[in-house]
């Protein structure tokens, strides 16, 4: 298994729409399992393969509290069938808008239809956490981050943020 870099905004990579898997065979397997180590590395509980550079309809979560209770879910071409009404505030993060974080509305709950690690069809009616999350990666999948959502001004300064952070990287590797 491979740790992948994690590609941070700006980046237009990220902004990418990710297409359809057509068949989950052994390349999407190892692609799910090195999100997945990605991810546990990062500290995240979710991660989409555009997050890695790949532009596949492919998220990996595991949202398990517990270090020694890891339970990964795997979610290829998944589709949201059905959004409640009702909506409920998380405080957000993205591996990909590093160190910044801000209270997003969202469906409290939804249905998801997708393919699981072994390409079998399934649907799981989130809610919670879960479901928060769920809409954060399918989000990723049509290039939307959640500072998409905020305000023109504190997108604008959240960015501006991020690309000093990352001159200053570049200067210090350079
Ligand atoms: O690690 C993550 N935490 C998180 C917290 C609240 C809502 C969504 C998330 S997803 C995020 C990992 C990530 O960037 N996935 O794309
Ligand atoms: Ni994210």
């Amino acid at each position: 298994m491979t740790i992948k870099t994690i590609l941070t905004e700006p980046n237009k990579i990220l902004r990418q729409i990710s297409k359809p898997v057509e068949n989950v065979g052994k390349e999407e397997q190892v692609l799910m399992k090195d999100m997945l180590e990605t991810m546990y590395h990062a500290k995240g509980i979710g991660l989409a393969a555009i997050q890695v550079g790949v532009p596949k309809r492919i998220i990996v979560l595991d949202i398990s509290k517990e270090e020694n209770k890891k339970s990964p879910m795997f979610f290829v071409n998944p589709v949201i069938k059905n959004k409640n009404l009702k909506l409920s505030t998380y405080e957000e993060g993205c591996l990909s808008v590093p160190n910044q974080f801000a209270e997003i509305d969202r469906p409290s709950e939804c249905i998801v239809e997708y393919l699981d690690f072994n390409g079998e069809k399934k649907i799981l009616k989130t809610k919670g956490l879960l479901a928060t999350c769920i809409q954060h990666e399918m989000d990723h999948l049509e290039g939307i981050l959640f500072i998409d959502y905020l305000s023109k001004l504190k997108k604008s300064m959240i960015i501006k943020k991020l690309s000093k952070q990352k001159d200053k990287v570049d200067r210090i590797v350079v």
